[in-house]
């Protein structure tokens, strides 16, 4: 026992803590812990019941792993990665391996030779953070190729800041929950705002406000249009009109919408010619003109599955009120998912309702439960990641891609880019076999780098297909403080219970590493884990200071257990003022101007990605001949009952699998069609993958749509196989992993085309969850093993 663990015996009372789904306190108990959510929180997220879990589970990565391959055979490219088999072996000697691979990868191939992107969300805490942590070590070391972007926001993220600003500008900064409460009458929600994912803000928050928000704007009698293959996308207190569009073909929709505005002269163009740029070069493709094809009601109508009459009445009742368009990130997440942003955009500056107050266009909001809150008036701690020595990067989602084809072109923003001949691949705090799409190419990919290490707390299927694996922490079992942008309080999170078997904080074990290469003093700089949360705390406390607020010390906050901070006032962002004055305050676009045609774009010359919003038909659809055979629309969306991949084996997230297995939702029709019942176990599959799942039918679909959420952990039946089936129910062996378009390259997961039948064969045991055995002869002869503290 050391002595963090005698000082957590020691504390009696519940213990403040954090997590992205919300601030929490702990309380001990045999074997286990409580948890209770704040306060504060008026909804709580369901996903808080998953943590106890997360304490013994037999998930839980004991202690320091090497592949018997790499072990036996040295670095190299290896098809066994995720088939072979583990030996356990002393942390001392599992660092030194990892240290001298480390070395000898730089020695023979720089920088560029290491890959440390490391994309995931990790857990809630400023110091531990595990991206901030490996970048820290990553640049002392020598530098790594990065990743750009996320797989939340890809696509948006690159064609935002060409047509209007930054992200920034139209997420979670220009209408907050309170003016959609009081301000805005009618919402056209594009992709819906979905309360399950607003459980989740990364770096936690104290309250849930969205559901209590919209339930306000309901009394007040706002109209919400749900546009949606899905109609719990949002909550029936909204009392929404559900529109159940054909996934994949909103762009269509608004330009239905937009035609009948312009052509009913109900367009506003006094905004269209003040705010903007390109409105005539668009209308010519509006009206037809450039391609023989008027984009009216009738023609979008056939391509979404509406009803043309019910585009003509939403464009009219658009008009004449306080209307506000949001646009769901899931709509981005697809092919070509530049253009329903775009377009979202464009429909609303046609309303000429952007920088109004509850009016205008909105992404992403509720996206995550600190979206539409004020923001922080001082900063967050947070850990320096020092400098990194090169600027090789991929879009994040081009993970597969760099793996299998070293040395090749690919395009991105207007830039023809090479992909680097990574060695040596290091995850940390994310999980690729969860967040990537076609996991079967994935494991090819897996299998060229010559190293791959991981830490986790958990056997993850990347830690599986990792060559040295590493047992960290989970945030129960260290201290740090939480904190989010978009929330106001900050968490002095208390260590709650010890840690568990042989697992280390990242922070030590890269600390311990830097020591192997002679960087430790570089990257502790003196300081224990303690010392370096009082050192983060400074620069929010002399913030506070300057505004003359209350500013406890280090210990003394640390005591409280929790500091509310101060938020600046809501004022629109920088599209309100430029609303108030587009010269003085004009957008940092190329024009200046919202660019309805984006002469930048034009200019790349991308056909997926042409100089204005347009319809692109998917190249993979049901009922397209490059999807013959898969006549249903998969929605691998967001799941309700956890976060990403995370403590899938937790409370809410088991109570909800059918005989283990993840549910998949279907329409009665399709399920008549095929002779599946409610609860049957299902496989659902095309030309790249297939995987079960548990049946639940469900008229909350639209026919011909069936909903598979990610995050079961990948489960093959057969390791050794080319292309298993998924035991589990992961979607992402069925996804495909393309690009959105030659801009953004953004993730493309939302959806694809399947088949599904049901299974009547034995279904084979879930074994995901269960460690793979310790293979190292000597193990019993060497049980202690514990250097704990090192
Ligand atoms: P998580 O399950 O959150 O998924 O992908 P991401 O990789 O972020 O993985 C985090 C991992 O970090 C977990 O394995 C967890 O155990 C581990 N971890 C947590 N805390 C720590 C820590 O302190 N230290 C260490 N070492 N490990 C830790 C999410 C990604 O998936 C995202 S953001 C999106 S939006 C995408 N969404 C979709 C989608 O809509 N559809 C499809 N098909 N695919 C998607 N993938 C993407």
């Amino acid at each position: 026992m050391n002595d963090l663990d005698r000082e957590y015996l020691t504390i009696e009372q519940c213990v403040p803590h954090s997590s992205h789904w919300g601030a929490f306190s702990v309380r001990p108990r045999a074997g286990g812990v409580e948890i209770a959510p704040h306060p504060r929180d008026p909804d709580p997220s369901p996903l808080l019941a998953n943590i106890p879990a997360a304490v013994a589970h037999r998930a839980r990565i004991a202690r320091p792993m090497i592949r018997r391959g790499w072990l036996d055979d040295g670095p190299g490219p290896d098809r066994r990665r995720g088939r072979d088999e583990f030996v356990s072996l002393a942390w001392p000697r599992a660092l030194d391996l990892a240290a001298a691979e480390l070395r000898r990868v730089y020695a023979q191939s720089g920088p560029q030779g290491v890959f440390g992107g490391s994309y995931g969300w990790a857990s809630a805490g400023r110091f531990h953070d595990a991206q901030s942590q490996i970048h820290r070590f990553l640049n002392l070391a020598g530098g790594y190729v990065r990743s750009v972007n996320s797989y939340s926001s890809g696509a948006a993220s690159v064609i935002l800041p060409h047509v209007v600003g930054p992200q920034g500008f139209v997420a979670g900064n220009n209408v907050s929950w309170d003016e959609l409460a009081t301000e805005s009458a009618l919402v056209l929600a594009f992709g819906g705002m979905a309360l399950k994912n607003n459980d989740v803000g990364g770096g936690g928050t104290s309250r849930h406000v969205a559901r209590g928000n919209l339930r306000i704007a309901r009394e007040r009698g706002v109209e919400f249009h749900l546009i949606s293959p899905l109609r719990d996308d949002l909550p029936a207190e909204t009392g929404a009109i559900w529109h159940p569009i054909r996934p994949g073909t909103d762009v269509a929709l608004m330009l239905g919408i937009a035609h009948t505005l312009m052509t009913e002269g109900r367009h506003d163009r006094g905004f269209l010619d003040r705010y903007c740029v390109g409105w005539p070069e668009f209308a010519v493709y509006l009206l037809g003109h450039s391609d023989g094809q008027p984009k009216d009601a009738a023609w979008a109508g056939e391509i979404c599955g509406l009803p043309a009459d019910d585009i003509v009445a939403l464009a009219r009742r658009a008009v004449g009120r306080r209307t506000l368009i949001t646009c769901s990130q899931s709509l981005q997440r697809a092919e070509r998912g530049e253009q329903p942003v775009w377009m979202g955009l464009v429909l609303a500056a046609v309303l000429g309702q952007i920088g109004l107050p509850g009016g205008g266009f909105a992404y992403a909001l509720g996206s995550t439960s600190n979206t539409g809150k004020p923001p922080l008036a001082v900063p967050l701690p947070s850990l320096p990641q020092g400098r990194n020595s090169i600027g090789d990067f991929i879009p994040v989602a081009r993970i597969a891609d760099m793996l299998l084809n070293p040395g090749a072109g690919f395009d991105y923003n207007g830039r023809r880019l090479t992909y680097p001949d990574i060695r040596l691949l290091y995850w940390v705090g994310g999980n690729p076999f969860h967040h990537h799409q076609d996991l079967n190419r994935l494991r090819r990919a897996f299998a060229r780098p010559e190293t791959v290490i991981v830490h986790d707390s958990v056997w993850t299927a990347s830690a599986r297909h990792a060559d040295i694996v590493l047992p960290a922490t989970i945030t129960l079992e260290r201290e740090d403080i939480g904190g989010s942008a978009g929330d106001p309080l900050l968490v002095a999170m208390h260590r709650a219970v010890p840690r568990f078997a042989e697992a280390r904080d990242d922070h030590e074990i890269f600390a311990e590493l830097a020591e192997r290469l002679g960087l430790e003093p570089a990257f502790t700089e003196g300081r224990s884990p303690r010392a370096w949360l009082a050192q983060i705390y400074q620069p929010t406390r002399r913030a506070l200071l300057d505004r003359g607020l209350d500013a406890p010390d280090f210990e003394r906050f640390w005591e409280l257990g929790e500091l509310i901070l101060p938020t600046l006032p809501w004022d629109g962002g920088p599209l309100r003022d430029f609303r108030h004055n587009p010269d003085a305050a004009s957008l940092p676009t190329p024009s200046g101007r919202i660019e309805i045609t984006a002469a930048a774009i034009t200019a790349f010359g991308y056909a997926d990605c042409p100089g204005h919003p347009a319809w692109l038909p998917p190249s993979e659809a049901p009922g397209s001949a490059a999807a013959a055979g898969y006549p249903l629309w998969l929605i691998a969306n967001q799941p309700a009952t956890r976060l990403h991949s995370q403590l899938d084996f937790g409370a809410t997230s088991q109570a909800a699998k059918i005989k283990g297995r993840e549910p998949v939702r279907i329409h009665p029709h399709d399920a008549a069609a095929r002779g599946i019942r409610d609860g049957d176990i299902v496989r659902l599959y095309n030309d790249r993958g297939a995987c079960l799942a548990g049946a639940v039918i469900s008229e909350a679909l639209r026919p011909g749509v069936v909903q598979l959420s990610t995050g079961a952990w990948y489960d093959p039946d057969d390791p050794a196989a080319e292309n298993p089936l998924c035991v589990h129910g992961n979607p992402n062996v069925l996804t495909r992993d393309i690009g959105t378009s030659r801009l953004a390259q953004g993730c493309t997961g939302q959806l694809t085309p399947v088949e599904i039948e049901r299974f009547d064969r034995p279904v084979p045991p879930i074994r995901c969850f269960d460690p793979p055995p310790d293979r190292s002869a000597n193990r019993s002869e060497n049980p202690g093993q514990t250097e704990r503290g090192g």
